[in-house]
């Protein structure tokens, strides 16, 4: 029924992990999927380069300009909250989003720098609420093993072992935790039916949270 069909909400699927976990890939592997089961799916990433924000954010991973440790997280946190209204929207029109990274990050990484953690959440208080927190674990050796990291800011394995530590940290019994060591297909496999789930819960009315 077509009324039926407007009240369907698209679900906010979040992936989380180090650097070369494999996330991008299990998004666009994502992506592929729910469009071949003809829902309305959108591939999203945190931070988004492309708004005058995440070009200072992109500038600053590369090393080409210099922030104090606050201001590059309220950056990121301001980053979010530019896309929160189209996020909503989208969602609410049906739209599935997968996101590569979101508040998590922002807090792992910022506290791994030492950052008070309770001060790292604040700016995150009123994003929207995942419905679906996907954590590819990996150890940073291993990650760093994956052909190497590129040149980015915190593409450094000690940063990175710091960066796994506050994930541990904040994580909760809502994360599903996958072995990113595992085969591709495997991780694919699990996240897919995951995913599924979640998607088929928030068509049936699950609602949405901040
Ligand atoms: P990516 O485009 O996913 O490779 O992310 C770029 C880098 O920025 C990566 O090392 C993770 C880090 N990052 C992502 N989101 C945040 C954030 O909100 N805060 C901080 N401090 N770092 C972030
Ligand atoms: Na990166
Ligand atoms: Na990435």
């Amino acid at each position: 029924e077509d009324g039926q069909i407007d009240n369907q909400r698209g679900a906010l699927v979040v992936l989380e992990g180090l650097d070369r976990s494999g996330k991008t890939s299990q998004c666009n592997g994502l992506l592929s999927f729910l469009e071949g089961l003809g829902f309305s799916v959108e591939s999203w990433r945190f931070p988004d380069r492309k708004t005058g924000v995440g070009e200072m954010i992109s500038s600053y991973l590369a090393n080409k300009s210099q922030l104090d440790d606050r201001a590059i997280h309220l950056l990121f946190s301001a980053n979010r909250w530019e896309k929160r209204s189209l996020m909503e929207s989208k969602l609410k029109s049906g739209t599935t989003l997968i996101v590569d990274r979101y508040s998590y990050s922002g807090v792992a990484f910022s506290s791994a720098k030492g950052l008070d953690i309770d001060w790292c959440k604040a700016p995150e208080i009123g994003l929207l609420a995942p419905d679906l927190v996907l954590y590819l674990d990996i150890p940073p050796e291993k990650a760093a093993d994956r052909g190497g990291y590129g040149v980015e800011k915190y593409e450094q394995l000690e940063f990175q072992q710091k960066v796994s530590q506050h994930y541990q940290i904040l994580r909760d019994d809502t994360w599903q935790i996958i072995d990113a060591c595992l085969p591709m297909e495997d991780v694919e496999k699990q996240v897919r039916e995951l995913v599924l789930d979640c998607v088929t819960a928030c068509r049936n009315g699950k609602p949405l949270s901040q």
